[in-house]
């Protein structure tokens, strides 16, 4: 990618979208049209043609598309399902009609079977069910795979998918219910540090095994998977740090200068046992992660707190207005 090849990334509000967006801008390798407000709502097919009539982008990264922690998805399935689906098909569609020569979308980890061998492979895709708490999001994203091998075998285009870990960092929801858990547990851990709670309350058993990876190093991988990979097969965007939840909630306790303790609540849901990605294909081909763990949570958690700063003086500010 040069500073002049014309690039769209969709879900621009979304952890990986919105990492890969500041990447390409810090590096200047790309032309991109559909930023911030004039991002089109992939879920209107006719308003993402138009888009792509005019933008004509070469280059597409597929990032849009609601998605959530656990929680979020044992509440809004049929929302999650439904915005996915919508958003690739226009775009795939779109990509296709105005010939973008590259399009990569972004799958996700929770596609895989519930109890697939670890590290999870992807010949394991489609070989057994998925974790129930998140089956109509990870049915949508599955299905957007599928999407990307038939336009490949249909019509020749160079649509690849790549299946990311879990990944967290600025601009992600840091929401107590909807967000993923490292986010959930770090606004949950602020918050108890600020009223000197004496107990930080974690969902689950603390059992469950996570592969995380820093947005940024996330969006690294995109755009090299954008430039070195072009095969039929999905590749896995990994190589993080395999921990326990437990060891997770410990970690972003430390991170916030939480000093209670932590409970464990077992009648929350555990999700998937264990989500390790075997990146070994990534690697091969030459990419590395650059960020450490607790040095990104650090980044993260200071990211947090310039926002909420902010948010507090807009809020301040709504509020002095009245
Ligand atoms: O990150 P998470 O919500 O999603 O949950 P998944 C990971 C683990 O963290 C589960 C535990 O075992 C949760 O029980 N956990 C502990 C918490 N405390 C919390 C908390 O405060 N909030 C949350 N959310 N979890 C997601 C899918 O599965 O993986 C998404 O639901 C997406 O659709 C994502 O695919 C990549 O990792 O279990």
């Amino acid at each position: 990618m040069t500073p002049g090849t014309r690039t769209f990334v969709s879900g621009g509000n979304t952890l990986i979208g919105r990492a890969l967006i500041d990447l390409l801008l810090e590096e200047g390798r790309a032309e991109l049209f559909g930023v911030g407000r004039d991002e089109p709502d992939v879920t209107d097919s006719r308003a993402t043609e138009k888009f792509f009539e005019y933008a004509r982008p070469q280059v597409v990264f597929h990032c849009a598309g609601l998605s959530g922690g656990i929680g979020l998805n044992r509440a809004k399935p049929v929302e999650l399902m439904r915005d996915n689906l919508l958003g690739t098909l226009s775009v795939l569609g779109a990509a296709k009609t105005f010939g973008a020569r590259k399009l990569v979308y972004l799958a996700s980890s929770c596609a895989y079977p519930k109890l697939a061998a670890q590290p999870m492979r992807v010949e394991a895709l489609g070989t057994g069910a998925m974790e129930p708490t998140s089956e109509a999001y990870s049915t949508a994203k599955f299905a957007g795979w599928k999407l990307c091998a038939a336009y490949r075998r249909e019509f020749g285009t160079n649509f690849v998918t790549a299946f990311p870990a879990n990944g967290f960092g600025p601009h992600d929801d840091f929401t107590a219910d909807g967000g993923h858990v490292i986010p959930a547990l770090m606004r949950r851990a602020h918050d108890a540090k600020e009223r000197g709670d004496a107990e930080l309350v974690v969902w689950g058993t603390g059992a469950p095994r996570r592969e995380f990876v820093y947005a940024r190093d996330l969006a690294r991988a995109c755009a090299f998977v954008a430039e070195h990979y072009d095969g039929d097969a999905p590749i896995n965007l990994g190589g993080g740090t395999d921990l326990s939840i437990a060891d997770v909630a410990r970690e972003v306790a430390s991170v916030v200068g939480f000093r209670g303790r932590l409970r464990f609540d077992a009648t929350k849901p555990d999700g998937a046992p264990l989500k390790a990605l075997d990146s070994l294909p990534l690697l091969e081909l030459g990419w590395q992660p650059s960020y450490g763990f607790r040095a990104a949570l650090e980044e993260t958690y200071a990211w947090f707190l310039r926002a909420n700063a902010a948010r507090a003086v807009e809020t301040g500010r709504e509020l002095a207005t009245r």
